[in-house]
């Protein structure tokens, strides 16, 4: 089973899609293993985006994602990063298709509402970077043999 890392970055949690990202993460069948709000210091988030260290959007993308609370998840599945990718959609919303999450909530990619990781590398960085292992929950959902053959 695949692990990614979602987050639902400071404007999701200021207009009130906490509830809806996590239910189409839920319905999908993934399953959520960590979750916590949280205020994601500077030097997490410049850790967090180094792959974009320099380019013109940089300043104000690290000013974004440490403006407000956060939501920072691990959740689990088959072929977890792509799944949550293509719920995501487009990294700019104004591209996204509608039923994404930035399709349907989002307008611009400074503001794009929800991170998700972009391959397996990145998930298992992405994790150890927001999470001490002993927030990542073991346990089974009862619908388990429902979602995989
Ligand atoms: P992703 O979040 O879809 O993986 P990346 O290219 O990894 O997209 O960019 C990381 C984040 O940087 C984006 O989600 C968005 O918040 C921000 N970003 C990317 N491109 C732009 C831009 O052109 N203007 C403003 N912000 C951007
Ligand atoms: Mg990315």
């Amino acid at each position: 089973m695949e692990r990614t890392f979602v987050m639902v970055k400071p404007d999701g949690v200021q207009r009130a899609l906490i509830g809806n990202i996590v239910s189409r993460l839920e319905r999908k069948g993934l399953k959520v293993i960590a979750m916590k709000i949280y205020r994601i210091p500077r030097d997490i988030a410049e850790r967090f985006y180094a792959e974009h260290k320099g380019k013109q959007f940089y300043d104000g993308l690290i000013n974004y994602i440490t403006s407000g609370p956060a939501v920072c998840m691990v959740w689990e599945g088959h072929e977890a990063v792509s799944v949550v990718r293509a719920i995501m959609g487009k990294t700019n919303p104004a591209e996204a298709q509608p039923g994404t999450v930035r399709g349907d909530f989002a307008l611009h990619p400074g503001r794009n509402a929800i991170h998700g990781s972009d391959s397996q590398a990145s998930a298992k960085r992405e994790i150890n970077l927001l999470f001490n292992d002993y927030e990542l929950i073991d346990y089974r959902r009862i619908d388990a043999e429902w979602l995989v053959e």
